[in-house]
């Protein structure tokens, strides 16, 4: 009856609402499913739009893509896909037609420039694994995933971290063990208790900073940490599109509180119960970022990214949608 009404509901939904909704919810999650998903949404909302001049048209995308920019705030690559998409329709003198053709065409290359970089990306992380590896992870990174189902043959088995208080650790085993992967689910707190056998510890990223931190899901620092003890190698896998251009202008980059009935429904009252969806580890604790350019140590990529993206002058640009 309630999947019935729900079902109905999400029906009755815009894309855009829609696409919002499920990114909260986390029925989308990792950062790429989540920028690729609101570019999807950005471009079908646009080309189903009664709008007819082109200042209505670009209101409506404003309104669209803020509801999108804001649905989780720890998103780099999220940010720039809507930004990849407004700049595509800034042009003066478009019609509300010209713009609804450049949406779609913008993110169709949005779509192939991911692959693109995927494909890159397992070439460069499977290259690395060494025969006969044991691997920890943490959560669902697409990306991870792809690498190591690339790397399979290389591959003894796989620890996966069930990843409390949503479980999608759980995908990530599924995912692996389709793939014809050896894998163990471990609670997340049986990470020391493996990390002796394990060769790496593989985790995705939803952001990089200016100082070659990562941040990714809450329990990866902890891990990181200990994986010095046991000379375990952390390779972060990531697109560079997770990079945040304004953390080189002291923007701090937020850390989502999700709600707390995710860690405990019913909690009683007094008790506050946090729940912190993301960490931040140190450039020094991570062997590496394997990403579209190739492997580098965080600090190096950091300051390759800011070379590549010239951004003194235009960083204002990078701290505000609405601008
Ligand atoms: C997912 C998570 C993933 C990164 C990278 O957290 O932390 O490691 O988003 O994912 P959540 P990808 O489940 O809260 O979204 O490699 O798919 O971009």
């Amino acid at each position: 009856m309630q999947i019935g009404v729900e079902k109905k509901r999400s029906e009755k939904m815009g894309t855009i609402q829609k696409t919002v909704r499920e990114i909260k919810s986390l029925k989308i999650q990792g950062a790429s499913k989540i920028g690729e998903k609101a570019v999807e949404a950005l471009a079908k909302a646009g080309s189903e739009s009664s709008a007819k001049t082109a200042e209505e048209f670009r209101k409506e995308f404003l309104k669209n893509s803020k509801l999108l920019f804001y649905a989780r705030p720890t998103e780099p690559a999220l940010r720039a896909a809507i930004r990849i998409l407004r700049k595509s329709i800034s042009r003066e003198g478009l019609s509300a037609q010209e713009m609804k053709t450049i949406l779609r065409k913008t993110a169709e290359n949005y779509e192939k420039e991911w692959q693109n970089s995927l494909e890159k990306i397992k070439e460069y992380g499977a290259e690395l694994i060494e025969p006969g590896s044991t691997i920890l992870t943490l959560c669902h990174s697409t990306l991870v995933v792809e690498v190591l189902k690339k790397a399979k043959k290389k591959i003894k088995a796989v620890y996966c971290c069930e990843t409390r208080p949503l479980y999608q650790g759980r995908i990530t085993a599924k995912e692996l063990s389709d793939a014809g992967i050896k894998v163990f689910l471990i609670a997340d707190n049986a990470a020391s208790t493996v990390l002796k056998k394990c060769d790496y510890f593989f985790t995705g990223a939803d952001a990089f900073l200016a100082d070659g931190d990562v941040i990714n899901k809450i329990g990866t620092k902890q891990i990181s940490l200990l994986c010095k003890n046991y000379s375990t190698k952390h390779y972060v896998v990531c697109t560079t599109n997770k990079f945040e251009p304004a953390s080189f202008f002291g923007k701090d980059e937020p850390i989502e509180e999700r709600n707390p009935k995710e860690v405990w429904e019913k909690a009683p009252k007094k008790i506050k119960v946090l729940n912190h969806a993301f960490d931040r580890t140190d450039s020094q604790l991570i062997e590496g970022i394997v990403c579209e350019l190739g492997i580098f140590p965080p600090e190096a990529l950091a300051s390759k990214l800011y070379d590549k993206l010239k951004l003194e002058d235009s960083h204002e640009d990078f701290l505000h949608l609405e601008k």
